[in-house]
């Protein structure tokens, strides 16, 4: 390398030093998918869009083992692996690089039946039984170090999964937890809900009744309120003040649970179910209820069909909703409740169709099948990925979450079970499959981006973030391909 060119190469480090200062702030920005089924509504539709035709079908990483429900922040992978009840067995918190699975923290605890993780604004919030002081606590993790910020006793302790909204006139945090009434560890209220501050927390409000669900209901933010399902037995809470809405009673009882998915941009709202919504039903079915207010939910229709999905998907688009029908999936009118189309196949019992962008992804049931994507409009199979959760009895459902170009396979939360897979799709500096990896391919690919023989998006081949794809993206890949630490950086997507 000639002194002109080892000069030249040091002046872009430079500049690309200063650089990268805006990049991660660009980075943070992207749209996450920071809790389980994406968002507090539980739409299980991304916010960003990935084709799953430009996804290699195989790994790019795996999570060690027990690793499950991945969250992406950003260029961040957080998960847990939860002891599972098993006594001597301790829990990790993690995160990860998206691209490379680099463990960035990990710390362990020891803790009983934790629940998932939830993140909020750069926190990282879940609930379990401190196995030292054996008292039900809420932990609260800076996502960027995994140090706590604080614990804080709650008053339930069997919480499946935290759901952290903010009051949009106060600004209020509010964690909402469900949980089961009667368990072997004794009483607890069905539902809390905990202001979560800086550095502590405190009381908003608890309903100490007993009612007819228990924490396999993930609390749906609904308007003014929050909703949560068991069999035949559906309640609204007001958010602010936990005032109880009982707004179907079917006659049966018992615990268990459904998470309920909420279309807001619909006027009314709209609430979709898949449970019974009586004793005399077969089997679970989904129904749609019309919210204007904490005090008015009325139904609005049922489909006819019988299901073994948990929850449904909704596309923004034109409203229709996914779910899971044995070995159908269906497409299905979200004004009418009528069956518009079906995909034939064979599907995960308990399953959560996702969506994201024009496709539509969904588990096969068996531990040896594959999680497989659709076009959303067609009902086409358009991709699939070797693995699912298969039929395993679990409340976590979605076959997993999505980053930029990255779809992580969730094989559920069981003890044991192998951690989630990331398949990746072109990255910053890495055009070239295999992904996850940058080698001499991707570096010939941005020079032939640079010369114009090839195109390149520049969130792939810009790795200098100059706003143009030239010789020097090439070299930059080129060294970085040869081990050298060199620092790369596009810019956002467009
Ligand atoms: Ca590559």
């Amino acid at each position: 390398m000639t002194d002109a060119v080892r000069g030249y190469l040091t002046s872009v480090r430079i500049a690309l030093a200063i650089a990268s200062v805006v990049w991660a702030t660009v980075a943070g920005a992207a749209e996450p998918w920071g809790i389980y089924l994406h968002d507090n509504q539980h739409t299980a539709r991304a916010a960003i869009v990935v084709d799953p035709s430009i996804l290699d079908t195989t790994p790019a990483w795996s999570a060690p083992t027990g690793y499950s429900i991945p969250l992406v922040v950003g260029d961040r992978v957080y998960a847990m692996r939860s002891q599972g009840g098993v006594g001597e067995d301790e829990t990790q918190v993690a995160a990860f690089d998206l691209v490379t699975g680099e463990v960035l923290w990990e710390v362990s605890q020891r803790l009983i039946f934790p629940s998932a993780l939830a993140y909020h604004d750069g926190r990282l919030v879940y609930v379990a039984i401190d196995q030292t002081e054996f008292e039900p606590l809420l932990f609260v993790r800076d996502a960027e170090t995994g140090e706590l910020a604080y614990s804080f006793v709650v008053p339930n302790p069997l919480i499946a999964m935290p759901t952290i909204h903010v009051d949009s006139n106060t600004g209020e945090v509010v964690a909402y937890l469900a949980g089961p009434h009667f368990t072997n560890l004794g009483t607890f209220p069905n539902m809390t809900a905990v202001t979560l501050g800086e550095t502590s927390a405190s009381i908003k409000w608890v309903d100490p009744m007993y009612r007819d669900f228990g924490d396999t209901s993930f609390p749906t933010v609904v308007g003014d309120s929050i909703v949560v399902v068991g069999p035949c037995q559906y309640y609204a809470y007001d958010l602010e003040t936990g005032e109880i809405n009982p707004f179907h009673n079917g006659g049966c009882s018992g615990g268990g649970g459904y998470t309920v998915a909420y279309a807001a941009n619909r006027k009314p709202g709209q609430i979709y179910v898949v449970t019974a919504l009586d004793g005399s039903a077969l089997g679970d079915v989904l129904s749609a209820w019309e919210y204007r207010g904490q005090d008015d939910i009325t139904f609005a229709w049922k489909s006819d069909e019988v299901l073994n999905g948990i929850g449904v998907a909704i596309d923004g688009v034109i409203g229709a909703l996914y779910v899971g029908a044995y070995d159908r999936l269906l497409k299905i009118n979200s004004s009418g409740g009528y069956t518009m189309d079906f995909a034939d196949g064979s599907f995960a019992n308990g399953m959560v169709p996702i969506i994201s962008g024009s496709h539509v992804w969904t588990f096969g049931s068996s531990g040896a099948g594959d999680t497989v994507a659709y076009d959303i409009a067609t009902l086409e199979e358009v991709a699939r990925f070797p693995g699912t959760r298969g039929d395993l009895n679990s409340p976590f459902g979605a076959p997993g979450a999505f980053g930029f170009n990255a779809f992580l396979l969730d094989h559920g939360r069981v003890y044991d079970y192998p951690g989630f897979d990331v398949f990746l799709g072109p990255q910053c500096g890495d055009p070239v499959s295999p992904h996850g990896r940058i080698g001499a391919t991707d570096a010939l690919l941005v020079l032939n981006a640079a010369v114009g023989t090839t195109a390149c998006e520049t969130c792939i081949c810009d790795v200098d973030s100059s706003a143009s794809v030239v010789a020097t993206d090439a070299l930059l890949v080129l060294e970085r391909g040869v081990g050298l630490p060199i620092q790369i950086a596009c810019p956002v997507c467009s």
